[in-house]
């Protein structure tokens, strides 16, 4: 396997100044006139032009109009004889490609008969020859030629200046896109679409057209996500100065997509899962799903369009920027700052059962990577949410206004280049130079070239003499793959002192004039540094690492009537999130350890995990007058299994499984009253809205219904099963009638078999809805090993084509990574199940295949027999002699 590494970077030998494309679309055989003008780039030495192509037919290479010699070396096309001198070269390629036959779904391909493109990050080189490099800028015009009826709508990048008729029934069209750009945002789509339009204004006046096409039937389905664009251009303009720099901003949806979304150039392409809603098919998770992708690809435009990456070890350059920038706009269309709070908890805690993981286990590496081979793999949540949480430690360290000062600087120094992550931090620093931030860069960068999560132990002594409280910050980062030492990171730690009773205390530290407030930031820099605070007249609570302020695990001694005393008071709603579930996890980790629980064919054991104090302190909050009620359902909700297991050294799965679920029911019967209270109080009033406030009511109504059928199932009782079925018949949103749904079929009640029939008939024409009815029976909890047998009889259903990236995800990924109860059976056939789905879908969709093979990252971990067998199962995948090089990394990394 041919490996990249981030030390060989050199510009390129050519820069292409233009591209003229035309295509003759045709599903079986489409053929692709590239005419470039190309020149050598005099600041590298004299060679030969090597072009990168993939599964093309060439037909012709034309030089300044002429024939040429031309060897094909590899993949690359390489011409070895152009002329001399500085002179720009017209070089002309004409190739044919296949989309029907793409199954990867990169490159030019067909959904639904309808032609797409994706070329992030190097599609691009399987429609034609090109430097396929996101350092290589050039202007695009692109000419689409095809049958008119099957194929009406020709889009591309950039705006429309001329179309026509052609013989035989074609058309055509032509865009010039007056942007420069990399290859890899490229983009046309051709097919029988319709489009919902909206006008705008900008605030400098000028006008654009908004588009979101989708095909016919779904135009119902469109407002949110064109409210959506609609709010994200506003904020940009709003937070960043930053307009929409085009006359014409399109969407379009399609349902064969490896991915959420991409950002092409005017021409943003979605995955239809992050475009379509209306209330009767999406669930209030979709909509808010849509708010951020559809806001993520727009600012796209211009942290990675305008400002792209000089190289794709700079990914998180663009991605972890712009995860920041639609995390902080979520917050600020959220409003309130319980609302906010609510958004954060939600990325922390995928961050935390992600991208941890990652960051202990064999793919782990830094946010700028050293070396790759292939790069699908690295679009990881460490480049996404870890760099996200880089960025936003920048902004903790500099300020809100001094952020924006950064990135002002950043568009004045660097637009319409491509640049490195260290440009930006470097920005940031120099319109902050007085900040820990420009203080600390040399250190702070560390984040970028270091893996691994840092712990940060801290221990507080008070002194009672001295009415002084002094804390103690240790870091330590433990060795990742090829980085065995690690040096101090830069951390700032939010924190606050609480009293025995819960009040905030003023914060002055020693040498301070006067308390600075009762939430402030420390800048840890050292391997260990100690903080005094004066003033202190009592042992206090400390809330540290309020908001998460940095992406580290903290170690802290905190007591459970400490914690306690954070849940009940901490104005921090991070950290009073936290602690509850701190306190969970312990009570979760000593059962573990002594006790022998597993679940049985007829449900979960009925045990006393949680200790009654930790069981009234979340009644307290669930009932609470003021607490909102999206908090209430994320206290109440339990730690994932997952990260149950990360916390631990050896993992049984299925005893954690079984904890988990006997801490459910615990809380189904301890809380039963209190629960109907919740379901009583929170019914959807009038007219469905997806706004946080009513979608908070309907998750803690959902959650309530979820326990109040585990409940009547343990104890033999109809009446709540009863009221979710008639909920699964009668809902009038999807939210309120999948949460039923799934209230039944993870009680296992016997209704959930004719409720799940019902709901696949009522939705049998929504793909979206049917991936949604897969993934529930894939993530059922298992009892006595049902699972398995059921998704391998869906695996036959009519309605699962594994060539669909969705479906597959629906099913496969439902159970071999959101199911740890399931899939990690003694029996090991979770994990033959596991090799064969890779195999397969190694040979239709590697990127896809590789995504799935990540399923045993931790396999280390686990307890005898689960790691022995998986570890022969990731050896059955190695063995496969013709493996993508996709996967090849993925089990190779494993195994190593
Ligand atoms: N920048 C986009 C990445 C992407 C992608 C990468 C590889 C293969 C297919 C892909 N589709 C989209 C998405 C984003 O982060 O906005
Ligand atoms: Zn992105």
């Amino acid at each position: 396997a041919t490996v990249t590494r981030r030390e060989d970077y050199a510009p390129p030998a050519y820069w292409i100044d233009s591209v003229d494309l035309s295509f003759d679309l045709d599903p079986a055989k489409t053929r692709v006139l590239n005419r470039m003008r190309v020149r050598r780039n005099p600041d590298v030495p004299a060679q030969p032009l090597r072009l990168d192509g993939e599964e093309l037919n060439l037909a012709r290479v034309l030089v300044n109009g002429q024939g040429t010699s031309f060897k094909i070396d590899g993949d690359q096309l390489v011409l070895e004889n152009l002329p001399e001198g500085s002179e720009p070269v017209e070089l002309e390629i004409f190739t044919t490609c296949a989309p029907t036959k793409n199954t990867r779904l990169m490159g030019l391909y067909v959904s639904e008969g309808t032609f797409f493109t994706q070329c992030e990050a190097e599609g691009f080189r399987r429609i034609t020859y090109f430097l396929d490099r996101p350092d290589v800028m050039a202007s695009y015009t692109v000419t689409l030629r095809a049958d008119k009826a099957a194929y009406p709508v020709l889009l591309s990048n950039g705006n429309l200046v001329a179309q026509g008729e052609l013989d035989d029934g074609r058309h055509w069209a032509q865009w010039v896109d007056p942007h420069k750009k990399p290859c890899y945002l490229f983009a046309l789509v051709a097919g029988k679409l319709v489009a919902r339009e909206q006008r705008i204004r900008s605030r400098a006046g000028t006008e654009h057209l908004l588009q979101v096409y989708v095909r016919p039937g779904d135009l119902d389905k469109t407002e949110h996500a064109m409210h959506s664009l609609m709010a994200a251009i506003a904020w940009d303009e709003a937070r960043f100065g930053l307009p929409l720099d085009l006359e014409r901003f399109m969407i379009v949806a399609t349902s064969d997509f490896n991915m959420g979304a991409m950002e092409n150039k005017g021409l943003n392409i979605f995955n239809t899962k992050f475009v379509l809603a209306n209330p009767a098919t999406a669930t209030d998770a979709d909509y808010a799903n849509i708010e951020s992708v559809v806001a993520h690809e727009y600012f796209h435009n211009w942290t990675g369009n305008r400002v792209t990456c000089r190289d794709w070890f700079q990914l998180s350059l663009k991605e972890g920027l712009t995860v920041f920038r639609d995390q902080e706009f979520s917050q600020d269309m959220a409003g309130s700052p319980s609302a906010r709070a609510v958004k954060r908890i939600e990325d922390v805690r995928v961050l935390r059962t992600a991208q941890f993981p990652e960051d202990a286990g064999p793919m782990a590496h830094p946010v700028r990577p050293d070396s790759y081979i292939e790069i699908n793999n690295f679009y990881t949540v460490t480049i996404y949410e870890k760099g996200a949480e880089v960025v936003r430690m920048m902004q903790t360290l500099v300020g809100r206004e001094g952020f924006v000062a950064g990135m002002k600087l950043y568009f004045a120094r660097h637009d319409g280049q491509a640049v490195t992550c260290d440009d930006f931090a470097q920005a940031i620093a120099d319109a902050n130079p007085a900040s820990a931030l420009a203080r600390h860069l040399p250190q702070f960068k560390r984040w970028y070239s270091q893996a691994g999560t840092p712990r940060v132990r801290a221990q507080g002594t008070w002194d009672a003499a001295a009415r002084s409280y002094t804390l103690t910050l240790t870091q330590s980062c433990p060795p990742t793959p090829g980085q065995p030492h690690k040096e101090p990171f830069v951390i700032p730690i939010e924190l606050g002192l609480l009293d025995a009773a819960g009040h905030a205390l003023p914060l002055q530290l020693a040498g301070e004039d006067a308390p600075h407030g009762t939430t402030r930031t420390l800048v840890l820099t050292e391997p260990s540094q100690s903080f005094t605070f004066v003033d202190i007249d009592a042992a206090p609570v400390p809330s540290l690492l309020r908001g998460f302020s940095a992406p580290v695990i903290l170690e802290d001694e905190a007591s459970d009537a400490q914690l306690l005393t954070l849940l009940a008071h901490d104005t921090d709603p991070f950290n009073r999130w936290e602690a509850g579930q701190r306190l969970v996890l312990r009570a979760a980790i000593a059962a573990i350890a002594t006790s022998a629980l597993q679940t049985s064919a007829s449900g979960p054991l009925d045990a006393q995990i949680l200790p009654t104090s930790l069981v009234q302190a979340l009644r307290e909050v669930l009932r609470h007058p003021q607490l909102d009620a999206a908090f209430k359902e994320l206290v109440l909700t339990l730690p994932a299994e997952s990260y149950i297991a990360e916390q631990l050294d050896e993992v049984d799965p299925q005893r954690v499984h079984a904890v988990r679920e006997a801490m459910r029911l615990q809380l189904a019967l301890a809380l039963q009253s209190d629960w109907q209270w919740a379901w009583e109080q929170h019914q959807t009033l009038g007219a469905y809205r997806p706004d946080p406030v009513s979608a908070g009511r309907r998750a803690l109504s959902n959650l309530a219904l979820h326990m109040l059928c585990l409940a009547a199932q343990h104890q033999g009782d109809q009446v709540w099963p009863g009221k979710a079925y008639q909920r699964v018949k009668t809902a009038t949103n999807m939210t309120e009638r999948f949460g039923a749904l799934s209230a039944l079929v993870a009680s296992g009640h016997e209704l959930a078999a004719p409720a799940l029939e019902r709901f696949h008939a009522l939705f049998k024409d929504e793909p979206l809805v049917i991936d949604k009815w897969f993934a529930l029976q894939a993530s059922a909890p298992d009892r006595g090993g049902q699972v398995l047998p059921i998704v391998r009889r869906l695996l036959q259903h009519p309605d699962f084509h594994l060539t669909n990236p969705n479906r597959a995800r629906s099913l496969i990924f439902s159970y071999c990574m959101n199911n740890p109860g399931a899939f990690h059976r003694a029996d090991a056939a979770g994990y033959q199940f596991w090799s064969e789905r890779v195999l397969e879908l190694d040979a239709i969709n590697p990127q896809v295949a590789a995504r799935l093979a990540r399923a045993l990252d931790r396999w280390k971990k686990l307890a005898e027999p689960w790691r022995s067998a998986a570890r022969e199962a990731l050896a059955r995948v190695a063995a496969k002699p013709d493996l993508s090089a996709d996967v090849r990394e993925v089990v190779g990394r494993a195994l190593a």
